[in-house]
């Protein structure tokens, strides 16, 4: 909004010419939503154990977890509420790709906020059955995927890190294909949102990761001098995420070991396909699962625990997801939590390389 309030009136004050620039409303979306997150984390986690809004723990996970149970969860609003603000300020909102992005982060938030609203206040421990909650993603995701395929400023190919020549022509199969990337990223972030401030630790190093890959694909020098592909409207993308990696930031000043309070599946959902559909518009689906690491690892844990369960009656870890294999095998909590941020963090360094690396 501030872009098109104030950039018009440069010319009497030439100040207002910063607003031109994607760096600049990158680092106010940035501050902005840091700020709204921790100025109104406190009153909100209040309102939150007024309310009674707090997490039922099962008894069948780790013992440490009992402890837990009635920390005020749902948590998760307040960062999509620190990310919409910040993004309506500062972003141009005239861009599409923002636009898909913004609803898409929002309306998986909604499906996470019915499935909390039911599991927490109307004490309903199944809260959206399974099935309910994939057709609603599902639904979403093909809207989003549909609304990328009808805007996209590139051919619809799957491309490849490193190999820039290499690419997957997908053709109207690029509807399904990013359909699948975000209800699987939503979910991978659901399944390790399981630890104190894991969930949202990761995806701050994968949002400000992409805020880069963004930020260059959407610049035609840059993106022609890293051979990357060039989408013109991408750059915007970069204030959508700081707002993102800002929010989570002031979240974790609240979800941090010991939690004050859980994002709940409202910001799970929400924060697995804000990061899918910036990885989709800018054709870099490889790299979210590289720089996501740690949501493929928690994932795929728990695939090969249920698969092993099923086929042999065994299990491959001691609990899945793998954090609570750590758990069970004695790593106290943090240091669980902080050994998978190690690995978040070298993922994204890793991620970044390949940009010079093709
Ligand atoms: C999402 N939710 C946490 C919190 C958070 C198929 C199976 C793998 C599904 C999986 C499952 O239920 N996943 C749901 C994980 C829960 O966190 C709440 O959920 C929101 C995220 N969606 O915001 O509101 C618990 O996680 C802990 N937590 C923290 N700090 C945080 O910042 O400590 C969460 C956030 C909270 C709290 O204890 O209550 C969760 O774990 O349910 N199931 C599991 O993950 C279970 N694993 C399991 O059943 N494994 C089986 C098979 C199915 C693979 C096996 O290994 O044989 C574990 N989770 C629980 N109990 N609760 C273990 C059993």
């Amino acid at each position: 909004m501030l872009y098109h309030l104030l950039y018009p009136l440069h010319g009497e004050y030439s100040f207002f010419n910063v607003f031109k620039y994607i760096t600049f409303r990158t680092f106010g979306a940035g501050i902005t939503a840091i700020l709204v997150c921790l100025l109104m984390g406190t009153v909100f986690i209040k309102w939150l154990q007024k309310k009674q809004i707090g997490q039922s723990v099962r008894d069948d996970g780790p013992q440490s977890h009992l402890s837990k149970k009635g920390t005020p969860t749902m948590g998760g609003t307040l960062i999509i509420f620190g990310t919409v603000i910040s993004t309506l300020l500062w972003a141009d909102l005239e861009n599409i790709p923002v636009w898909i992005a913004l609803l898409t982060t929002v309306a998986l938030g909604a499906v996470g906020f019915v499935d909390d609203y039911k599991k927490v206040i109307e004490k309903n421990s199944k809260g959206l059955s399974a099935r309910k909650k994939l057709l609603f993603q599902w639904l979403i995701a093909f809207a989003a995927a549909y609304a990328m395929y009808i805007y996209r400023e590139a051919p619809p190919v799957l491309k490849f890190p490193f190999f820039k020549e290499w690419y997957l022509d997908l053709g109207w199969a690029y509807v399904p294909f990013a359909a699948l990337i975000i209800v699987g990223a939503t979910n991978a972030v659901n399944l390790t949102d399981g630890l104190d401030g894991l969930a949202v630790g990761s995806t701050i190093t994968t949002a400000t990761t992409f805020l880069i890959l963004t930020y260059c694909a959407g610049h035609v020098k840059i993106a022609e001098y890293l051979q990357i592909p060039h989408i013109p409207s991408a750059g915007e993308l970069s204030v959508f995420l700081a707002a993102i990696a800002a929010s989570c930031l002031g979240f974790l000043w609240f979800n941090a070991y010991p939690a004050q309070v859980f994002m709940g599946d409202v910001g799970a959902l929400a924060l697995g396909g804000a990061l899918a559909v910036s990885a989709i518009i800018t054709k870099n689906e490889i790299l979210l699962a590289i720089c996501g690491g740690i949501f493929v690892i928690e994932t795929l844990s728990v695939v090969a625990q249920v698969v092993s369960f099923k086929m042999t009656g065994k299990r491959v870890f001691k609990m899945a997801p793998i954090h609570h294999h750590f758990e069970l095998k004695g790593w106290p909590e943090p240091k669980v939590i902080v050994r998978f941020w190690i690995i978040s963090i070298l993922l994204a360094l890793f991620t970044l390389s390949t940009l010079k690396l093709r």
